[in-house]
């Protein structure tokens, strides 16, 4: 029988049904594993059950020679080195579209507790600061109306502009490295505009870019200063998309109004300079985690598993494979 790491402990009745075909270490403790801890508890292994934190990179793989299936619960797959896996013959799998309504849902809340400042009030409010109502007290732009800027029009991108223009009235302006079809564009109400154009004329910018090399601190500093004192940042993608550092100083000078974060550089450590401006909204990395969600992520990465090990209905054809 062929053996599979589960890396973190994930629902107990979705990865039981890895064990009617594998040996499963589910790694009942969850530890977070060290890139050592990770090799030496992929020896044997065929597959893996990759969560979006384990870095699986050429070292991982070099170690673990008879891994076969790198099977991540994430849509994102930055943490693995496809080309290094594929030249391998290791199959590459990850969870695209269970998670798209979730993932924007959860943009748009951020980008609205930035703009109508939910959390900054909410934690006044908690120290016991709300004596009296004023006029002024925690004013911020509207959301409706407003347009919005969304970088990186894939699925979750299109879903956010979706909310916005149908929900909320907002003229939408994109920017993706490729043009969506005129009809997509039209349905969406979205209109493609340069970066600089994007920076400018958005009120809210949302950010939904995969990480890559070229995609690292697509903003920083110069872009930061291209946008209106007005806007807000909602950075949904990766850490590394945006630099955390400029943000901080960005926010802290006023530069922009305000930010919300799911993601950060290093994470789950958070820049100092985040955590001491009011002006952000600050979450662990949860867009996707409602509960239906999280399960159909699980279920999928599990389907991924078994098939791309040659096992089950759909034995070598595994239903989300990250293409080479
Ligand atoms: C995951 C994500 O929660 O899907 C992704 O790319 O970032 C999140 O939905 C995270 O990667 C853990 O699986």
């Amino acid at each position: 029988m062929q053996a599979v790491l589960v890396a973190r402990a994930a629902f107990s009745d979705i990865v039981d049904r890895l064990r009617a075909h594998f040996e499963v270490d589910d790694n009942p403790e969850d530890r977070v594993l060290s890139k050592a801890e990770l090799i030496a508890r992929l020896q044997g292994k065929a597959g893996i059950f990759a969560t979006g934190s384990e870095r699986i990179d050429a070292e991982v793989l070099a170690a673990c020679p008879q891994l076969r299936a790198v099977c991540n619960m994430a849509v994102g797959y930055n943490n693995i080195d496809v080309a290094a896996c594929h030249a391998r013959g290791i199959v590459v799998t990850n969870t695209p579209d269970v998670l798209t309504e979730t993932t924007a849902d959860f943009g748009f809340a951020l980008m609205m507790a930035a703009a109508r400042r939910i959390a900054e009030s909410e934690h006044s409010l908690r120290r016991g600061e709300w004596t009296k109502w004023s006029f002024d007290q925690f004013t911020g732009p509207d959301v409706h109306g407003a347009t919005l800027g969304i970088l990186g029009m894939g699925r979750i991108g299109q879903a956010i502009a979706r909310r916005g223009a149908l929900g909320f009235g907002m003229p939408v302006i994109y920017h993706n490295r490729s043009r969506l079809e005129p009809a997509i564009e039209q349905a969406l109400g979205a209109r493609y505009v340069d970066k600089p154009t994007l920076l400018r004329e958005a009120d809210h910018l949302v950010l939904v870019v995969p990480y890559s090399a070229a995609s690292h601190h697509t903003i920083g500093a110069a872009e930061l200063a291209q946008m209106k004192p007005t806007a807000t940042l909602t950075n949904i993608a990766r850490g590394g998309v945006v630099d955390d550092a400029a943000l901080a100083e960005a926010l802290k000078q006023g530069r922009i109004a305000a930010a919300g974060l799911d993601v950060f550089e290093g994470e789950p450590k958070v820049h100092p300079g985040l955590l001491a401006v009011p002006n952000v909204v600050l979450t662990p990395h949860i867009a996707s985690a409602s509960i239906a969600t999280r399960r159909a992520m699980a279920s999928l990465a599990v389907d991924n598993l078994i098939a791309s090990l040659g096992c089950g209905p759909n034995a070598g054809r595994p239903p989300t494979p990250v293409p080479g």
